[in-house]
């Protein structure tokens, strides 16, 4: 096992997302999301599978939390389900929703392990698509914010820290451009308005928070990659800037300088956010954070006549993506050197592989290394100078993996969904090791 080096108090954790384990569907007054709706769509999701009963975890808690404790875990990342808290998405809260984060977080203190919760990974309340086009109007985000603030008041003094958004890249682009994601739209513009209110509710929330008393440290999380053109040619190097901006500075420009990217502004032309921008959003949307979470698994490779697939030295995961560690060093050394940041976590990072359950093992040697690769490649970020926080590996067990259904395992634990027995692979124990090994040690100057 290699030595990393990170702060002593850096946190050693795990994520998950609610709609990918779970489950309980339909139980003790949870509504509908768009993701229960989008899964029934013919031809959306690898075999129509959909996350009704996905990890069983909603009644599998105190097992699952027991086997948190088991792994060491210092920390463990989980999103709250908006429509099981309220199932509309606005007026009434549901108390036995609530009443399952309560216990989640109670249940994690009781183990020392340090609860940091999302307020969105991606399941809007059915009900706001249908009655206002979800992200695509403004006044969600003003839901968004009454939401956040009864999660403040119920759960706030006893959170680690608080994250607006999971990605909101995918929501705005996977769910409205490529219609990939809920709620499956394809149109550029609508996921210009959608990316503009996500970013106007985080702020909005943030406000929200803060006016309300509550402690602990807010965010947001944010998926990123490295950009490299296919070649130095300047017409690929522009390709990769522009892919770039599209991606990351998109969300972190208005984040942190008050306004979109130029270049990918002029990208977008008519079909930006000009027309849903009001004054005064970017005051909002600039509410100083407390620390800033970046999901990394791969880099971006691009050319002038689009995508193209990168070599690969180091190989592929089962989601076809590239294991490119030294891109997240890159990544996080040029936002510390492009923005005034905040502490940042790692709030995701991991990979999809053919997992094989043999004689009650599993093998996952490749998933140990690709660990192994991005915390050297993270500790090469902090010796650099990069404020780096902790590290959150996805996931803490195989789950619902969105369009790709069951198909893809990305978890430490692997999940036999016919028995719902869960069993630790060999990364979770090697992670269990990183973890006693690392935890409180100081890196030495
Ligand atoms: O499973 C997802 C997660 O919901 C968001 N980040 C990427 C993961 C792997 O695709």
């Amino acid at each position: 096992m290699s030595t990393y080096r990170f702060k002593e108090d850096f946190v050693w954790g795990v994520a998950t997302s609610s709609y990918q384990i779970e489950g309980a569907a339909n139980d003790d007054g949870r509504g509908a999301s768009i993701w229960d709706t989008f899964c029934k769509v013919p031809g959306k999701v690898v075999r129509g599978e959909n996350g009704d009963v996905a990890c069983d975890h909603y009644h599998r808690l105190e097992q699952d939390l027991d086997m948190m404790a088991d792994l060491g875990l210092q920390a463990y990342r989980f999103s709250i389900a908006w429509p099981r808290v309220q199932p509309d998405g606005r007026g009434a809260f549901n108390e036995k929703g609530l009443g399952f984060y309560e216990r989640l977080v109670d249940g994690l203190l009781k183990r020392n392990i340090q609860p940091f919760a999302t307020l969105y990974h991606w399941d809007l309340p059915q009900a706001l698509q249908d009655t206002q086009n979800g992200w695509e109007n403004r006044d969600t985000a003003y839901r968004f914010a009454d939401y956040a603030s009864k999660i403040g008041s119920v759960l706030g003094d006893r959170l680690a820290s608080i994250a607006t958004h999971n990605e909101p890249w995918c929501t705005a682009w996977l769910g409205n451009v490529t219609g990939y994601f809920a709620p499956g739209n394809e149109s550029l513009k609508k996921a210009a308005h959608v990316a503009h209110h996500l970013l106007l509710s985080h702020g909005l929330a943030l406000q929200a928070l803060r006016a309300d008393g509550v402690k602990a440290p807010l965010g947001i999380v944010l998926n990123q990659s490295s950009a490299d053109g296919a070649t130095d040619s300047p017409e690929d190097q522009a390709a990769a800037s522009l892919e770039y901006e599209k991606f990351v500075s998109w969300y972190m420009d208005p984040l942190f300088k008050g306004r979109y990217p130029a270049q990918a502004l002029a990208w977008y032309g008519e079909n930006g956010p000009q027309e849903v921008i009001q004054d005064g959003d970017f005051d909002i949307i600039g509410t100083p954070m407390d620390f800033l979470g970046v999901n990394y698994y791969t880099r971006i490779f691009a050319s002038a006549s689009g995508p193209k697939r990168p070599p690969g030295v180091l190989g592929f995961t089962d989601m076809d993506w590239e294991i490119y560690p030294q891109g997240l060093t890159e990544l996080l050394t040029k936002l510390n050197a492009d923005y005034h940041l905040p502490p940042i976590y790692i709030t995701e990072n991991g990979c999809a592989a053919k997992d094989v359950l043999d004689h009650g093992r599993v093998r996952d040697t490749d998933r140990i290394s690709f660990y192994d690769l991005h915390l050297a490649a993270l500790s090469d970020a902090a010796k650099k100078g990069v404020d780096v926080a902790g590290y959150f590996a996805w996931s803490l067990m195989d789950n619902f993996e969105w369009a790709s259904g069951y198909d893809k395992r990305f978890g430490m634990v692997y999940v036999d969904y016919a028995t719902q027995q869960r069993t630790p692979k060999d990364s979770a124990l090697w992670y269990r090791d990183v973890i006693a090994q690392h935890a409180g040690v100081a890196a030495p100057r």
